[in-house]
């Protein structure tokens, strides 16, 4: 951590009655899941997003893409909590109305001890009908052990939904896709409403979730940062703390 003025950022966290983390790949980093757009490691340098994460590739190939989600999920399954994300349930033990809400698709914030995050872009463990959202869709046991786990770049055929035969898709957004709509609009609204929003390990470079920071700006939060690169959110920000979410955020709360 490099000169970081961390008093500037727990004082106002410390005075807050209601806050939002609001975080994005770079949280999980630490715990060994690859970001999107980091330049040698993130999943947009090694994997084309067109040919795996819009509507059109799954139509097209969806043996490729349900097979790279599946060797994601076990990557996931196989990481575990960090700092970044125990602190950032610390934080909502402290601050009496605070949300999480996060891009992610993993689930480690809800293992590290968050209560209900708002994920704005679904959830690797949540796949679903691409024909009827209705149709529950069991989570397939690949990955626990039960069958072989996925290795990388193979390709797995989808299931097929119990109750009409359709596929079964990853239950994350796509690009072009809406994001779900009580999810966004809840995040939204408890950015409007926050004293302090903590922005963790997201590029911002993403819409509508980018948004989220903005809005608690104009609504006068006092908006911080923690990422070890600038990204464009950085004159959004009141604080930014260039650093791993693993090295600021406990020292945020200590
Ligand atoms: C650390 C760290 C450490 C590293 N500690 N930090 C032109 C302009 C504006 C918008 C658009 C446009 N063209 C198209 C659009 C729309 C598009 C969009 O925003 N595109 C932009 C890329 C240009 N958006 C959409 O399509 C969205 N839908 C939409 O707009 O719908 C409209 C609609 C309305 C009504 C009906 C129909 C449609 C949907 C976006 C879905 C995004 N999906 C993904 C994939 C999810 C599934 C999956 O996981 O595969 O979501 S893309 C990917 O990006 C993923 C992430 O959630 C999202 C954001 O990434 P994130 O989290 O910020 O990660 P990175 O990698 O970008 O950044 C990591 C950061 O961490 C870096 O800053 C590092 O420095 C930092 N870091 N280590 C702390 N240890």
């Amino acid at each position: 951590m490099e000169d970081v003025p961390l008093s500037e950022a727990a004082a106002p966290l410390a005075r807050a009655r209601r806050d939002v983390v609001f975080t994005g790949a770079g949280i999980s980093a630490e715990s060994g899941v690859p970001t999107f757009r980091d330049d040698l490691t993130g999943l947009w340098a090694r994997y084309d997003a067109e040919r795996l994460a819009t509507p059109e590739a799954f139509h097209a190939d969806p043996d490729l893409v349900w097979g790279w989600y599946e060797w994601r999920r076990a990557r996931v399954r196989r990481a575990e909590p960090n700092p970044g994300h125990l602190a950032t349930a610390a934080i909502e033990a402290l601050v009496p109305g605070s949300v999480v809400v996060t891009q992610n698709v993993d689930d480690l914030h809800e293992r590290a001890g968050s209560r209900s995050p708002i994920h704005l872009h679904g959830s690797l463990f949540a796949p679903r009908c691409v024909a009827e959202a209705a149709h529950p869709a069991p989570l397939p046991a690949t990955g626990t052990g039960e069958a072989a786990e996925p290795e990388e770049g193979r390709r797995l055929a989808p299931p097929r939904c119990a109750h009409c035969g359709a596929l079964v898709r990853p239950g994350v957004v796509w690009f072009g896709e809406a994001l779900p709509e009580a999810a966004l609009t809840a995040a939204a609204e408890a950015a409007a409403g926050c004293d302090v929003l903590l922005t963790v390990g997201t590029s911002g470079v993403v819409y509508p979730a980018a948004e989220i920071p903005r809005i608690a700006a104009r609504s006068g939060a006092t908006v911080i940062q923690v990422n070890p690169e600038p990204t464009p959110l950085d004159r959004v920000c009141a604080v930014n703390l260039r650093g791993t979410a693993a090295e600021v955020l406990p020292a945020l709360v200590a």
